[in-house]
C-alpha cells in the first residue's frame, strides 16, 4: 500500500481520518511523553511554571536532571524517592488520550505505544502490554543498584509508606525501581521492537513530549510514513516534511477531534467514562459480552479439536442461560446465607443458653 494521506492539498486531521479508516492502515506506531498525563494531574518535565523541574527547587538539586542521575541517586537518593512518592503509580485516572490508545487497538489498529512516561497510565487504560514499550522503564519492578538482587512492589511499598529508603537485605544497596536513570541503558525491549516497529509504520503519532531525551527523541525521525503531533509546542522535525499534521494545543482535544473525523467519538467517551485509577470498570453487560464470547471460543476450540460430546453442548449455551445460571446461583446464595444466619442465632443462643445454665 501507498502510505500516504489521501488529497492533494495540504494534510489535515480529516485526512487523517479517512486514512485510519481506509481499511489499509494496520500499523499505528504512537509515541509519547510526560504531556499526555499532565491532565490526569501528573506535572511534566519542562513545561514553564507548571514542570517539575520548576518545581523541584525544595529538593535543593545542584541541577534539576540531577533528580534522575544514577551518581546522585547514590549520595542522595531521597530526592528521587519524595519525586516518587508524587509520581507513584495507582493514584491517578487515565486521560482521554489514553482511552484513544486502547480506542486504536479496539479498532485493530494500534501496532505499538512507546511511552517516556513510568506512570503505567496506558496500561491503565486497558492497552494490551504486549502493544506497550515503557522506554524509560516503570515501577513494575525494582532491584538493588550494587547487587541486582529484586526487591517485592509490596516490599518497596513498606519503606516508601515509612518514608524510608529502600535497602538491598542481601547487601544493604540502595534499591530503586527499574527507571531508566540518566546514563542507564533503555530496556532490551525497546531496542528489540523499535526496527521493526518503525519501518513497518503505516502512520506515526507523536503527542505530549519535548523530544529532548535520546535515543527516543530520535524515533519519528526515522520513520517515513505520515506523521501527526499532538502537542502543545512545535517539537523535533515534525511539520518539516509536507505529509506532516502539527496540531497544537492539548492532545486530549486533539484526539476529540480526530475521535471525531473517524466516526469513533463515542466509542472513546464510552471507554474514558469507564476508566478509574485502578483501571477500566466492566459494566454487567461487558461481563455477560465476555462470558458469551468465552463460551463461543471454547465451542470454536473444541469442534477445532474434535470433541464431540463438547460441542454437542456448547452451542446450546445463550446469555439466557447464563443469566438463568447467575440467577440460580444468587438464589442458592439467599437460601444459603439464611440458613447460615437461622444456624448463628441457634450457636448463639446455645451459647447464651449455656451462660444461663451457668
Ligand atoms: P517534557 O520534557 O516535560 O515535555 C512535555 C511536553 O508535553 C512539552 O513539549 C509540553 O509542551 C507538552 N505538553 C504538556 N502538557 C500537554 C498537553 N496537555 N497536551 C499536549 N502537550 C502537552 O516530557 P518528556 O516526556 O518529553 O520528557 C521525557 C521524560 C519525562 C521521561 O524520561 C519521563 O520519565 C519523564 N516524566 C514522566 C512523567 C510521567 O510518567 N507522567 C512525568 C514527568 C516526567
Amino acid at each position: 500500500m501507498s502510505k500516504k494521506l489521501p488529497g492533494t492539498g495540504k494534510p489535515t486531521l480529516a485526512s487523517v481520518a479517512q486514512y485510519l479508516k481506509s481499511g489499509d492502515v494496520r500499523n499505528v506506531v504512537v509515541m509519547v511523553g510526560a504531556g499526555i498525563s499532565t491532565s490526569a494531574g501528573i506535572p511534566d518535565f519542562r513545561s514553564p511554571n507548571t514542570g517539575l523541574y520548576h518545581n523541584l527547587s525544595r529538593l535543593k538539586l545542584p541541577y534539576a536532571e540531577a533528580v534522575f542521575d544514577i551518581a546522585y541517586f547514590r549520595k542522595r537518593p531521597e530526592a528521587f524517592y519524595t519525586l516518587a512518592h508524587e509520581l507513584y503509580p495507582g493514584k491517578f485516572r487515565p486521560t482521554l488520550f489514553h482511552s484513544f490508545l486502547k480506542v486504536l487497538d479496539d479498532q485493530g489498529v494500534l501496532r505499538r505505544v512507546y511511552t517516556q512516561n513510568i506512570d503505567t497510565l496506558e496500561r491503565i487504560a486497558g492497552v494490551p502490554s504486549e502493544k506497550i514499550v515503557e522506554a524509560h522503564g516503570s515501577f513494575a519492578e525494582n532491584h538493588c543498584i550494587d547487587c541486582g538482587k529484586a526487591m517485592s512492589t509490596e516490599d518497596l511499598e513498606k519503606f516508601m509508606a515509612k518514608d524510608k529508603i529502600p535497602h538491598c537485605k542481601k547487601c544493604g544497596g540502595l534499591v530503586k525501581p527499574d527507571i531508566v536513570f540518566f546514563g542507564e541503558n533503555l530496556p532490551a525491549r525497546f531496542f528489540k521492537l523499535m526496527t521493526g516497529d518503525l519501518a513497518s509504520a503505516d502512520l506515526v503519532i507523536v503527542a505530549g513530549t519535548s523530544l529532548q531525551v535520546h535515543p527516543f527523541a530520535s524515533l519519528p525521525s526515522q520513520t517515513s510514513c505520515p506523521r501527526v503531533l499532538f502537542n502543545l509546542e512545535s517539537v523535533g522535525d515534525i511539520g518539516r516534511r509536507k505529509s506532516d499534521v502539527v496540531c497544537l494545543g492539548p492532545c486530549d482535544d486533539g484526539v476529540r477531534d480526530l475521535a471525531f473525523e473517524c466516526g469513533w467519538l463515542p466509542d472513546l467517551e464510552a471507554l474514558w467514562a469507564k476508566t478509574t485509577k485502578d483501571g477500566v470498570t466492566p459494566e454487567k453487560e461487558d461481563v455477560l459480552h465476555a462470558i458469551d464470547k468465552a463460551a463461543a471460543e471454547e465451542v470454536a476450540k473444541e469442534e477445532a479439536e474434535g470433541a464431540n460430546s463438547a460441542t454437542e453442548i456448547a452451542p446450546e449455551i445463550s446469555r439466557k442461560d447464563v443469566e438463568d445460571v447467575v440467577a440460580a446461583i444468587e438464589e442458592l446464595e439467599i437460601s444459603k446465607s439464611e440458613s447460615m444466619s437461622s444456624k448463628g442465632e441457634k450457636d448463639t443462643m446455645t451459647v447464651q443458653d449455656e451462660k444461663a445454665k451457668v
